[in-house]
């Protein structure tokens, strides 16, 4: 490796460190070659590139292997309960307004028991982005199905194929309202970095989609080969969106549409309570 390369590498892993907390306790109790890392990893890039304080930026999150995130970044954390970061980050959103705020959730935690939560943010275009890690599996309680577990697949809830058909999560978002949806995989991850900042800089509410591994439990039960091999698989069934438009729905079956799905300029929900405000007050309490 030349020297120039290894230099860029040590600038790029300088960066990471500075976001960890400093004596937390590390490693992380992800699984070898989990892509929450990898997505903590874009994030942290993507916060960086923007030139965010650590202190205006706060991280919510409910319960899961995906939601330990703000365990271990050194922002302002909020590691609520199961399902609810959304309530928690819109509390805090409507109380600091200035303040960025990045809710990380599983599909499990956003989609099943957070489900409300996640559509009526959508609907409320809140500026809120939630970075949504689909490992299609309720990874941290040892395998369980989800709402974006596909039909047929493997679950212990599931032991003989799911009957049910899986959620959209960035159709749900955007027919609920959100006004910036994305999708990208812990493969891609510089256009991730790229779609997470966008998100970040886009005022209303953002959702970014992961599609990530849970090689621990939905690669084992369904037969998908280690962390790297799921990864790989990413890259094979990942298609850009502009590609995406030219092929049929026969085509994009079991692919995975990346890129910036849906952006719309819309009314936010702080700026609508905030004239509200100052049309009942005649402008002197804001
Ligand atoms: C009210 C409540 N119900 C259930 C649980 C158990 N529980 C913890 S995490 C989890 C699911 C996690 O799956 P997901 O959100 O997809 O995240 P992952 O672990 O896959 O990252 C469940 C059911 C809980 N902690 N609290
Ligand atoms: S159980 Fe699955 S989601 Fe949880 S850390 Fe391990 S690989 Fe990741």
């Amino acid at each position: 490796m030349s020297t120039v390369v290894k230099e860029k590498d040590k600038q790029r892993s300088d960066v990471i460190l500075q976001y960890l907390r400093p004596r937390k306790a590390m490693p992380t109790v992800w699984c070898a070659g989990c892509g929450n890392g990898i997505v903590m990893s874009a994030i942290i890039r993507a916060v960086d590139n923007l030139g965010l304080s650590k202190d205006n930026v706060v991280m919510a999150s409910g319960i899961g292997c995906s939601s330990r995130m703000p365990i271990y970044l050194d922002f302002n954390a909020l590691h609520t309960t199961h399902g609810r970061a959304l309530a928690f980050a819109t509390g805090v959103k409507f109380a600091r307004p200035e303040l960025k705020v990045i809710v990380v959730t599983g599909d499990g935690d956003a989609l099943a028991i957070g489900g409300n939560h996640f559509i009526h943010a959508c609907r409320r275009n809140i500026d809120i982005t939630t970075v949504l890690i689909n490992n299609n599996i309720y990874g941290m309680t040892g395998g369980q199905g989800s709402p974006t577990t596909p039909a047929h697949a493997f679950s212990t809830t599931t032991p003989f194929g799911n009957a049910e058909k899986q959620f959209d999560p960035c159709g749900l978002a955007q027919a609920a309202g959100a006004s910036f949806v994305g999708r990208g995989t812990v493969y891609h991850t510089p256009q991730l970095e790229k779609l997470i900042m966008q998100a970040i800089e886009h005022r209303g509410f953002s959702l970014v989609e992961v599609i990530s591994n849970c090689h621990t439990y939905f690669g084992r039960l369904n037969k998908q080969g280690d962390a790297v091999t799921m990864i790989n698989d990413f890259k094979d069934r990942a298609v850009p969106l502009a590609k995406a438009q030219k092929m049929t729905p026969e085509e994009l079956k079991g692919k995975y549409v990346i890129g910036l799905l849906h952006k719309e300029e819309k009314t936010e929900f702080c700026d609508v309570y905030d004239d509200t405000v100052k049309h009942l007050t005649g402008g002197k309490q804001a």
